[in-house]
């Protein structure tokens, strides 16, 4: 095993000077390989080995099986440690670049936004002050914070001006960078809201004080939108020169206890250096906390297609979670009806997914006791979906958001 791992060493080294001397300035992972590996004795080795070797593994996966991207340099050595583990894989895409190529539609410049290509954080919020100034008696800019770069944490508040008291509902999109879908989805969905004229999505918009984040890590979107499509993080340099940490692993609630990582080099779930040491996620969650009358937290992710409710660290039920269940079982009925997509859960993540301490629901909903908490975790195949079938994703969202209100209304939360 040693002398296998010394060989394995100089050769990468060397392929290494010779890519970095080459490399382009987008990442493009031509012939990276992901495998599918039955779970089992020796994975966490093999996966901790090919870390060592490239902190970029990406890997994810469930209680049966872990995916895990492979550079094609590191092909050789995975097969050899997984033969000797008597670990089964399979290698299901043969080059993830394919994927990546789908995606990089230019958006049409001319024709202002639009939801068949995917946007730079700029020409997002771009939008979003466009709706704010044609609709200036429904919506305003809202900042909910900063970023280490400097950008503005931008939304769009909805608050037609029928009832001064009406619940809040937010909506936060794009806290992993690479989940390109969800601000997508989140900027189709402040489009119906506005423009729809069926009388339910109208209803849905008059109903709350609406404040809508597409992009809450600006930052590392656009890293992943110029440099490396993987990105999750936010970008934050740490003092060993890593960047970034994972921002939904870095909130005040039971920071570090399950599911990250506490390495700053962790390309996907450094927790950061102390709770809240992303500018991001501690402004951001000053925003929320001075949110008065606080009733929905929804945030977007992809792409497990599931729905989770509080904690996600933990299998214990909180006090609501029947009507939780309740209302995501409305909620994805009616996401059904527009696709026939199946979504997991409504359930936890620990019993679902995987415990993961730290995020941003978690600690919304012990913090603020807001009643309504949820994460959808929208589809994909390894974070990718083609720009022109944003607005499939669109359609179903809004219709899981009007199932949501529906049930909850129904249920008496407003
Ligand atoms: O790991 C995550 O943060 C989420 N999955 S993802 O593949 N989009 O990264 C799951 C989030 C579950 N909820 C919380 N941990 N709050
Ligand atoms: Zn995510």
């Amino acid at each position: 095993m040693e002398s296998l791992l010394v060989k394995f060493s100089l050769l990468y080294l060397f392929i290494q000077c010779v890519h970095t001397a080459t490399v382009s300035k987008y990442k493009s992972y031509k012939d990276f390989k992901i495998y599918s590996i039955q779970n089992g004795n020796g994975l966490q080795r093999l996966i901790d080995t090919m870390k060592e070797f490239d902190e970029s593994v990406f890997y994810s996966g469930n209680r049966n099986t872990t995916q895990i991207l492979i550079s094609p340099d590191l092909v050789p050595m995975f097969e050899e440690i997984a033969a000797e583990a008597k670990l089964e894989t399979k290698l299901v895409v043969d080059d993830y670049s394919g994927l990546i190529e789908i995606e990089r539609v230019l958006p049409p410049r001319k024709s202002g936004f639009s939801w068949n290509a995917y946007y730079d954080v700029n020409d997002i919020y771009r939008y979003l002050s466009n709706m704010s100034q044609q609709y200036p008696t429904w919506t305003e800019l809202v900042v909910a914070g900063k970023s280490y770069e400097g950008r503005q944490i931008l939304g769009l508040r909805i608050n037609t001006p029928t009832d001064p008291d009406k619940p809040v509902m937010f909506i936060e999109s794009g806290i992993h960078a690479r989940e390109w879908i969800t601000p997508a989805t989140t900027t189709y969905f402040i489009n119906q809201l506005l423009t729809s004229s069926d009388p339910d999505i109208i209803a849905m918009r008059e109903k709350f004080d609406w404040h809508i984040f597409p992009t809450v890590n600006p930052d590392g979107y656009h890293h992943s939108y110029k440099y490396d499509r993987m990105w999750r993080k936010t970008r934050s340099k740490s003092e060993n020169g890593c960047y970034g940490a994972d921002p939904n692993r870095n909130w005040d609630y039971n920071w570090l206890k399950h599911g990250a990582s506490n390495r700053p080099c962790d390309y996907q779930t450094y927790g950061g250096a102390k709770p809240f040491s992303e500018v991001e996620t501690r402004t951001l969650s000053e925003y929320i906390a001075g949110l008065e009358n606080l009733t929905g937290y929804i945030a977007f992710h992809s792409d497990a297609q599931m729905l989770l409710v509080p904690y996600s660290d933990s299998v214990e039920h909180i006090d609501n979670y029947d009507d939780l269940i309740q209302i995501g079982k409305t909620s994805l009925e009616y996401g059904y009806k527009v696709n026939k997509e199946k979504y997991d859960g409504p359930a936890t993540a620990a019993e679902i997914l995987y415990k993961a301490s730290g995020g941003s629901m978690d600690w919304v909903r012990y913090s603020q006791g807001t009643p309504l908490v949820y994460t959808y975790e929208l589809r994909g195949v390894y974070f990718h979906w083609p720009p022109w079938r944003i607005s499939e994703q669109g359609d179903e969202v809004t219709q899981m958001m009007l199932g949501l209100v529906t049930e909850a209304q129904n249920l008496g939360y407003f």
